[in-house]
């Protein structure tokens, strides 16, 4: 039987989200500490355990069918594939950085400047797009110690919470993208191998649905009934149950999780009470 091959971090910032994403849509696999390559018990997938950067070029060219890559590696490797889910994990900016007592104004500072990156073709096209030549100075990693030895005046590197370019005494002044993990897929794939990923696609979209969502359990007077369901934003219309207590019900419903804390205070001023907040393992539309 065909199986689909997927390509993952075999070691890095990617690795273990993405196992953890493999195992939420019920993908099962040996887990042993150094392989290269797993097969599903349960599923007809084939893992292979790779460097990030390896992996666009591996899928591109039919060893694997799909990837789990950093958009900012996907958008660098500059290969054919495509780009079919963001998964919400991962998240950091491709950010340009200076000396922090240099004083910017626009991105006409990089005129002829030296600027050391491990995205080459990224900023290539950033600065070639709004006018500005400089020299690319291509490192591999560690790219923030560039200025201070003296290899470059300025960065383009990956920023998450800023404090990697702070202790080298650099500034952020200028964003290229924001960034989160994506699959990618072989634009060539078979029916069988289509079929197969969107099969994972539909489990993936599921965990992803109801990691942004919560299950939420409130008990209120009847008569406080109506206002209350205006406050929630259900998925269609909110369940309501009777409790032992005639005069009061039990209200379920489906929160987003970022509407969560505006609605808390709501509800309470309406007149819920007992109000429970929980996840929700798979959501299915
Ligand atoms: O060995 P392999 O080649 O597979 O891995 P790698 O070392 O090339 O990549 P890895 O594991 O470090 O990162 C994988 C992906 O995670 C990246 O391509 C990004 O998409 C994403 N990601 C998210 C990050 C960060 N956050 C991040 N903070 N990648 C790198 N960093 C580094 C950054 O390069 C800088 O040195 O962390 C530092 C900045 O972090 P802050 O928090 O100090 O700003
Ligand atoms: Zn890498």
């Amino acid at each position: 039987m065909s199986k689909l091959k997927i390509a993952i971090q075999k070691k890095g910032r990617l690795s273990d989200k993405t196992l953890q994403l493999l195992r939420e849509c019920n993908i099962r696999y040996p887990n042993g500490g150094d392989i290269l390559r797993a097969e599903s018990s349960n599923f007809p997938i084939e893992i292979f355990f790779l460097r990030d950067d390896d992996i666009s070029r591996y899928v591109a060219a039919d060893i694997a069918d799909i990837g789990i890559v950093g958009e900012n590696v996907y958008r660098e490797a500059k290969q054919e594939v495509d780009l079919i889910e963001y998964l919400g994990f991962a998240s950091c900016r491709l950010s340009l950085a200076i000396p922090k007592h240099y004083e910017y104004k626009d991105l006409s500072f990089f005129q002829n400047k030296r600027i050391a990156t491990s995205y080459p073709n990224i900023l290539e096209s950033f600065l070639y797009k709004r006018g500005v030549t400089a020299s690319i100075e291509f490192i591999s990693g560690s790219v923030e110690i560039a200025p201070s030895i003296g290899l470059a005046d300025a960065v383009c590197d990956i920023v998450s919470s800023g404090s990697t370019l702070m202790a080298n005494g650099l500034k952020e002044v200028k964003k290229i993208m924001d960034s989160q993990a994506v699959l990618i897929a072989n634009s060539r794939l078979s029916t069988t191998k289509k079929e197969l990923l969107d099969e994972l696609l539909f489990r993936i979209k599921a965990v992803l649905k109801a990691k942004e969502n919560k299950y939420i359990l409130l008990n209120a007077p009847n008569d406080k009934i109506e206002n209350i369901i205006k406050i929630l934003p259900g998925i269609k219309s909110p369940t309501i149950l009777p409790l032992a207590n005639k005069k009061w019900s039990s209200l379920h419903s489906v929160i987003q999780e970022d509407q969560f804390w505006e609605i808390i205070d709501e509800l309470k001023q309406a007149g819920a009470e007992g109000i429970l907040v929980a996840p929700i393992e798979k959501m299915i539309f």
